[in-house]
């Protein structure tokens, strides 16, 4: 969602905020805009659709500043247009925001009657006024920035410029992700540090309540009130090329065909040994574990479903209950806490907003054995948990998360096992053999990937359908769902999943010769009882495409398309049969000529509630 960019550094300005928010990019927006301070004043340059559309009517104007802000926009109040585009400005001060001001109405209601006008259906340039409002109090901006934010409710992260300040930049973060970046040349913030790796790797992580002043050769961080705090400086690892999309044509199909790769650095700290070690997800991790009673997943979109998969995993290896629950409901419902919960977040980014919420609603309810599972190590829901793991599936771009699932999945897995030798079900030999899968499964994910070509052969018959049922039965219901999210979020087609002992309860009825029904159909102890399910789609003139295993001889017959994967896999199978789903999603969109990488409506870093 929506990325901040901000410098005020001894040069021009203005590529160091292009670069950044073409670094963040990936994480999808609609409008672009920057504001510099100019020996003329404040400049303010917008534009509807691409940085690059931006980047054009900069160089045509030939804007050039020492200190400037840089945003992309994802709409979440007033349509995607050049008015609603930040920066929004009033007098001579400019402001970019991410996130959302929940009492924007009553505060523009109020401001308005100050007099000031509005020129967006933003809420974001609420904050724009009010700073102005402040600086009729004081004339310090710092000070008058924190005194507008002790107004707002909600979720922001903020950069203020004012032209009569031209050697400074007030950032503050609550709730929306935003760090600052030190060099010798210069100060800058951002919302991740893939946006400063260009100028800098010396990185600080704002926390929720802070604000920061920054000049060309100073900073100071404060809480709202004024008071200054002390955040560590830490040095960014992340690496400037990985985003690169090499010889690919969309981030999603590299992230699909990495999924080998990513899965061998997610588990190559296994290394050769017959035995797993808690430590794996921290040190104090037995101390953690010691007296778990059950287990709360709490995620969004393919997170959850991964978190699905988890739950099966779970109670039949560890023994040990589980929930899974959207961390958008969870956050808001009246649930009952137990202090002997461990609560695991799973969020690609670490930086989604309602997972972040969700943690912070379990911890106030007195559960404060967490755990993440997280892409992006220099994240805050990795700061925010007792227990970590880091899955290195590499810099994910593409919106629709394909590798950040399989690596997760993986992680989840070796929660998993650590649990089930905790409680004394984990026999040695097992666990040797357990290990073993673990470490083949980048060569079995290979494998999977070589049936691309039929993959591909169906997809031209789906790419003309409008609906999809997905069906799956046990570990596999959550992959029947996952295959859907796939297909509606990047080829717009409507797709449903069902686990498969559903269908006769309801969607049934929806079964004709134009619904194409695809069923995960793992050789595992529910296929029989799934086949049967098959056979009542068949008897509706439903027409299949069945994922099966190679070993369970399943082969076409009229209206069933039957396609078979290698090897059955065991428990480990849901992360093989996801690939094909995945694969299939991909080819229909390329045959509908979406915008695979960043469809519509839709953004990678969801930061806002
Ligand atoms: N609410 C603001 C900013 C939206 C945002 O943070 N998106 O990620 C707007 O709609 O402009």
């Amino acid at each position: 969602m929506c990325g901040i960019v901000a410098a005020v550094a001894d040069r021009n300005i203005v590529s160091v905020l292009l670069e950044g928010l073409r670094r963040l990019e990936y994480r999808g927006y609609d409008s672009a805009g920057l504001a510099l301070v100019t020996p003329n004043g404040l400049q303010r340059l917008r534009a509807v659709g691409r940085v690059a559309e931006l980047e054009a009517q900069v160089s045509a104007s030939g804007a050039a500043g020492s200190a400037g802000i840089a945003h992309t926009r994802w709409a979440t109040h007033g349509v995607p247009c050049e008015r609603n585009a930040h920066p929004h400005v009033s007098g001579g001060l400019a402001v970019v925001h991410n996130g959302i001001i929940e009492n924007h109405e009553a505060l523009r209601a109020r401001l308005k009657q100050e007099g000031y006008e509005f020129t967006s259906d933003t809420d974001t340039e609420v904050v724009a006024h009010l700073v102005a409002a402040e600086l009729k109090k004081t004339p310090d901006l710092f000070a008058a920035t924190r005194a507008a934010i002790t107004q707002l409710q909600g979720a922001y992260a903020l950069a203020v410029l004012r032209e009569t300040d031209p050697d400074r930049v007030i950032v503050a973060r609550e709730g929306s992700p935003l760090l600052l970046g030190l060099s010798d040349q210069g100060n800058y913030a951002a919302s991740d540090a893939s946006a400063l790796l260009q100028v800098t790797r010396r990185i600080v992580y704002l926390e929720n309540g802070d604000c920061a002043e920054l000049t060309r050769d100073s900073y100071r961080i404060t809480r709202v009130d004024g008071t200054p705090v002390v955040r560590d400086e830490t040095e960014s690892h992340l690496s400037a090329d990985a985003v690169e999309l090499g010889p690919y044509r969309h981030y999603m199909q590299k992230e699909i065909f990495e999924q080998p790769v990513a899965l061998a650095n997610t588990l190559e700290m296994l290394g050769t040994a017959r035995s797993i070690q808690p430590g794996l997800f921290g040190a104090n991790t037995e101390e953690v574990l010691k007296d778990v009673r059950q287990v709360l997943i709490v995620a969004c979109g393919t997170s959850f479903h991964a978190g699905l998969v988890a739950r099966y995993w779970l109670e039949a290896i560890a023994g040990i209950p589980c929930s899974v629950e959207v961390a958008s409901e969870y956050r808001y419902r009246d649930s009952v806490p137990d202090s002997n919960t461990l609560v695991v977040t799973l969020s690609q980014s670490g930086e989604t907003a309602d997972t972040l919420a969700a943690l912070q609603h379990a911890k106030a309810l007195g559960m404060t054995k967490t755990l993440c599972i997280c892409n992006v190590p220099e994240s805050s829901l990795v700061r925010e948990n007792a227990l970590r793991f880091i899955t290195r599936a590499g810099p994910e771009i593409g919106v629709a998360s394909t590798k950040a699932f399989t690596t997760q999945l993986a992680s989840l897995y070796l929660l998993t096992l650590i649990f089930a030798k905790l409680r004394g079900r984990l026999a040695p030999e097992v666990e040797a053999a357990e290990l073993q899968a673990l470490r083949h499964l980048p060569v079995a994910v290979s494998k999977v990937l070589e049936l691309e070509p039929q993959i591909r052969a169906w997809s031209e018959r789906f790419a003309m359908k409008q609906d999809a049922l997905f069906l799956g039965r046990g570990r596999h219901y959550p992959i029947a769902l996952e295959g859907a999210l796939k297909l509606k979020e990047i080829s717009y087609i409507h797709a449903e999943a069902y686990p498969a002992g559903e269908l006769k309860h309801g969607p049934l009825a929806l079964v004709d010769k134009d619904m194409p029904v695809i069923a995960v159909a793992p050789n595992d102890a529910l296929l029989e009882k799934l086949k049967s399910n098959l056979q009542e789609v068949r008897a509706r003139g439903g027409e299949l495409y069945v994922f099966a295993d190679a070993d369970s001889e399943m082969t076409d017959s009229e209206g069933v398309h039957v396609l078979l994967l290698p090897e059955h896999y065991g428990q480990l199978s849901a992360l093989l049969h996801v690939i094909p789903l995945q694969l299939l999603a991909y080819h229909v969109a390329l045959v509908r000529g979406t915008d695979v990488d960043k469809p519509r409506n839709l953004a990678k870093s969801v930061t806002v509630e």
